[in-house]
């Protein structure tokens, strides 16, 4: 009731979605050829231009922006409006050479702010709770995005950032955080951090958790329910687009995070080809925004993959969990994987923690796979070397590779404080 009356977008029917989405469209389209020079020239090339956009399907027929074209737009030059009408700037690191800036005009800021205020609430949120924000500040969108969404929904934040354990559990605890932020991976190490203070997480208010920020599976959700007691839920995200809060999963349904789609389009594609594939259909997950103005982009490849489902507690499309990056693929002598298989093995064994790291070696002319896990405390040595032999088959019977399993000592694999990194390629270029 509260997310309808607050949020009444949400209630949208479709006809009445896809005539704002259509409205929407046409006016984004042409902000972008007028005021994105490299995407006019695309659109020119390509022989489309946005006076020819009458349905929502005709938004195939125009190019892509892909994060190549942002980067060579280094610093401002896919702004789209002047830089003295952006009140902000975020960066995302990237792994090699230029950062991706995102510029945000006021009217981006509020509009981001509305939409994860929506995000919190459809999670569980509600005004007057206390939000332990443990995405980090600064030029990463996790911190501020879920800071100014908090705010405008009414709750008390705690602008934590990442970092410093021991004072995340000492402050959920002493604060009385109803709603904790932060990724899966570093939630998982709060969660051994509560274990080692010898504190029982259900004694604190604690109750919702908004992960998100990286790949996590349904197996990492069932640990971290279980060993917090608490609900976990998805959010999902890119500063490209405009930050956390572009979908989020309801708390009571959960079935992955509803996209907010009056304000994204979300399309799936072929990554190889870039053809539209069907809703249903696994491919990578393209988006178009429709309301941004300092940075709008059309049809921009996230490299995510992932598939579109039916709206459930809302008209607004679903998507189901991220499986990986179209860049994470790893081919470790033919056969394509993805970490999160990984992690859905190692999970099943309730002596391994959840931390691992997957390391790629050529040795000759083979590539060999080692996965390095790590054993709950106190387990006995033959049964962590059964624990590990069973591992090596289930990835062997599930993922179709050969791997060797390291299981280390507890504590011994690098906890993240945000974006876990799981993979270590050690192969030669
Ligand atoms: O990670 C924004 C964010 C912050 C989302 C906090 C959620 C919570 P970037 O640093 O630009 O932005 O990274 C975006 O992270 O393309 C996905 O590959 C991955 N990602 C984000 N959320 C999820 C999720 C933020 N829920 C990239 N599941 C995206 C899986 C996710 N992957």
């Amino acid at each position: 009731m509260f997310v309808r009356e607050r949020f009444p977008e949400t209630a949208l029917s479709l006809d009445a979605l896809r005539a704002l989405q259509l409205a929407r469209l046409k006016e984004a389209l042409r902000h972008a050829y007028a005021s994105q020079r490299p995407y006019r020239a695309k659109c020119e090339a390509a022989g489309v231009h946005p006076d020819q956009l009458r349905s929502l399907d005709d938004l195939t027929r125009f190019p892509f922006t892909t994060k190549a074209d942002l980067r060579d737009g280094y610093p401002f030059g896919m702004f789209s409006v002047p830089r003295e009408r952006c009140v902000r700037v975020h960066a995302s690191s990237g792994t090699t050479g230029r950062p991706t800036v995102v510029g945000y005009t006021a009217r981006d800021i509020e509009t981001w702010a509305e939409l994860m205020a929506r995000s919190l609430a459809v999670a569980g949120a509600r005004p007057g709770d206390v939000i332990h924000n443990g995405y980090g500040y600064g030029l990463f969108t996790g911190g501020l995005g879920a800071h100014y969404g908090a705010e405008r929904l009414g709750c008390t934040v705690v602008p934590m950032s990442g970092g410093f354990t021991e004072r995340q559990v000492q402050l959920i605890r002493d604060f009385g955080a109803r709603v904790v932020l932060m990724t899966p991976s570093y939630m998982l190490a709060v969660a051994e951090e509560f274990e080692r203070q010898g504190i029982d997480p259900r004694g604190t208010a604690m109750r919702i958790g908004i992960f998100g920020a990286e790949p996590w599976t349904e197996s990492m959700r069932e640990e971290i329910e279980r060993r917090l007691g608490i609900v976990a839920t998805d959010i999902y995200g890119l500063s490209e687009v405009i930050g956390p809060g572009v979908a989020c999963e309801f708390g009571d349904s959960k079935g992955g995070p509803t996209i907010w789609e009056d304000h994204f389009l979300p399309e799936i594609v072929d990554p190889e080809t870039g053809a539209p594939v069907a809703d249903g259909q696994p491919g990578e997950l393209v988006f178009t925004t429709l309301t941004k103005e300092a940075m709008p982009v059309i049809r921009y490849r996230t490299r995510d993959l992932t598939r579109l489902l039916p709206g459930s507690a809302s008209a607004m499309r679903r998507m189901a969990k991220i499986t990986g990056r179209s860049d994470d693929m790893l081919i470790v002598r033919g056969v394509n994987l993805f970490p999160s298989q990984v992690e859905e093995q190692i999970l099943r064994d309730p002596l391994l923690t959840g931390h691992y790291l997957i390391e790629l070696r050529r040795e000759g002319a083979l590539d060999t796979l080692t996965v390095r896990v790590e054993a709950r405390e106190a387990t006995p040595e033959e049964t962590v070397l059964a624990s590990g032999r069973a591992l090596e088959t289930r990835i062997k019977g599930m993922c179709g590779v050969t791997a060797t399993v390291r299981i280390e000592a507890p504590h011994a694999i690098e906890r993240s404080m945000g974006k876990a990194r799981r993979v270590l390629d050690l192969r030669p270029k």
